[in-house]
């Protein structure tokens, strides 16, 4: 049974939650031009603990405008590199000053863990925006040796602008951290933004405009609108005035997204989906990997795009992956968010906590086997899951082919490694794969031939900003961080001049 023992807010936090519904447009809060809200509810309690506007349409335009207007006018892009990049390190500061509020808002909005919060999403968070304000200042183009042409000599030079009005939709799996992956680029690369986030967590973005607003960000080329997808998010993605969409969630809506990108030709970046192999070979140390494929797979409750949720072990090593997983079972326990033993937390909300226990029950029903969970936890409210492994399954079942987004992990055993690799590849998704082996040889091979943006070797999910992510297949489009995600923000302009 969970323990419900009640954990009071902190001053920060609850000054946070009672704040007056707004949205961040041209440098001010400013009330909404309807009334309707959208209710925040803490998923450790199932309690509502505050509320966010829900922006109209006039909201949306108003906030497209002010960035129009900020990134025409040039007031950020042209902007000394080094003042801009100033300006972000002084963000990614304010960042870590309040980390420990932002981590308390993360793990009551969320319900991940306050400790992972900590840990995780708010330093990556600060780290992206630091990398980005790096970046301002090193963008450069490219000069071409003059040379003759039949109509004379040329000589041409490249320029590297920023691609103008970003409309930038996030999740709810990592809020603060998805807010700053997406605009760390694009303020960094002199772009201005209107920030999206998922209507099942926005307060950590509510607090990030405020930051945005102290660290000296000049009004207009960061805008926060609040609210759902299928509305306001909707309206960026078609508005005529935005230059590009940048957006991390469901492969469902990325092709969405994608398709109504496509009348106004915007660029797109799409994070999308995953069903992520783990493959486990014969020669693995077994004692460190079976934690190691257990956290691959619980972290975050498994809402985790690279979730590590089909497990390929050897059949000799097998059974004792499976017991080291085991042995992980008290460690992932779930608990409230706010309880400071807690790794793992309850899932986001009722519909996600729905559609996870339906995938358990349908792989039960086409005759998995559950080796360890299975079911949700007693508790009087919130959104528990136990962590759960599946076993006895075929390539057919909708646990093994559909993201669920869950702490649920399929455990397949394998003989042949043409097979598995075979298997591993048979998938819509391309996001990322995991190899566990002291072969060096069989670890390079095995890597070369998944297909997957990342591949990690002996960890899972060690993803960091300098090193660039994205998906294969179905699991997106564009790479983000590295020099690649800055360049996602930039178009090349080619200046070319007869010289006689
Ligand atoms: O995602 P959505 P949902 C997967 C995961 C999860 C499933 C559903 O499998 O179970 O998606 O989650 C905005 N135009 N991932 O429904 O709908 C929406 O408001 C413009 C994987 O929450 O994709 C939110 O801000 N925007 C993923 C964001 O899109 C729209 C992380 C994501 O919502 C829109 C999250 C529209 N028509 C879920 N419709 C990952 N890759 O990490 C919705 N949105």
């Amino acid at each position: 049974a969970i323990d419900r023992t009640q954990r009071d807010y902190s001053a920060a936090v609850k000054k946070a939650l009672e704040r007056k519904p707004q949205l961040y447009i041209d440098g001010a809060w400013v009330d909404s031009s309807g009334g309707e809200t959208i209710e925040v509810e803490d998923p450790s309690s199932g309690k509502i603990v505050s509320r966010f506007v829900e922006a109209t349409d006039k909201d949306i335009d108003r906030a497209v405008a002010a960035a129009r207007t900020a990134f025409d006018d040039g007031r950020w892009r042209n902007m000394p590199p080094v003042m801009r990049e100033k300006i972000m390190h002084k963000l990614a500061d304010l960042i870590e000053e309040h980390a420990d509020e932002l981590a308390e808002l993360e793990a009551i909005d969320v319900g991940k863990p306050k400790g992972m919060a900590a840990a995780v999403d708010v330093p990556g968070a600060a780290s992206h925006i630091r990398f980005c304000a790096s970046w301002a200042s090193k963008i450069t183009g490219e000069t071409v040796a003059p040379y003759t042409m039949p109509g004379g000599m040329l000589f041409a030079y490249t320029l590297k602008e920023p691609v103008g009005v970003c409309a930038q939709i996030v999740p709810w799996n990592f809020p603060l951290l998805m807010a700053c992956l997406k605009i760390g680029p694009a303020l960094g690369a002199g772009c201005t933004t209107i920030l999206k986030p998922a209507e099942q967590t926005s307060l950590t973005a509510l607090r990030l405009a405020d930051l945005v607003h102290e660290a000296g960000v000049p009004a207009g080329v960061f805008n926060l609108v609040t609210g759902y997808g299928h509305t306001g998010g909707d309206r960026l993605v078609k508005h005529p005035d935005v230059d590009k969409v940048a957006f991390t969630g469901s492969t469902e809506i990325g092709k969405l997204i994608n398709k109504n990108a496509t009348d106004t030709l915007k660029h797109v970046t799409l994070e999308l989906g995953g069903k992520s192999p783990v493959v486990v070979m014969p020669d693995v140390d077994v004692a460190s990997t079976g934690p190691g494929v257990a956290g691959a797979i619980f972290f975050n409750s498994g809402q985790v795009c690279v979730a590590g949720s089909r497990l390929y072990a050897h059949k000799s090593v097998f059974d004792d992956v499976i017991e080291g997983m085991h042995q992980t079972k008290d460690f992932w326990a779930p608990r409230p968010s706010l309880d400071p033993d807690a790794h793992m937390g309850p899932l986001v909300s009722k519909e996600q906590h729905e559609r996870v226990m339906n995938y358990i029950e349908a792989g039960k029903r086409d005759g998995a086997a559950v080796l360890m969970g299975g079911d949700a936890p007693s508790s009087d409210g919130g959104y528990y899951v136990n962590p759960t492994i599946l076993t006895d399954v075929n390539p057919q079942m909708s646990v093994v082919r559909e993201e669920i987004f869950g702490p649920v992990v399929v455990a397949q055993r394998f003989e042949d490694l043409d097979d598995v690799v075979r298997d591993a590849n048979d998938t819509q998704y391309g996001l990322a794969a995991g190899v566990w082996t002291k072969n060096l040889a069989a670890a390079h091979q095995i890597a070369a031939k998944l297909q997957a943006g990342t591949v990690w070797v002996n960890t899972h999910a060690m993803i960091d900003v300098a090193i660039p992510f994205g998906g294969y297949k179905e699991s997106g489009v564009g790479r983000e961080q590295g020099r690649e995600g800055i360049e996602a923000y930039l178009q090349t302009k080619s200046v070319v001049m007869k010289m006689d």
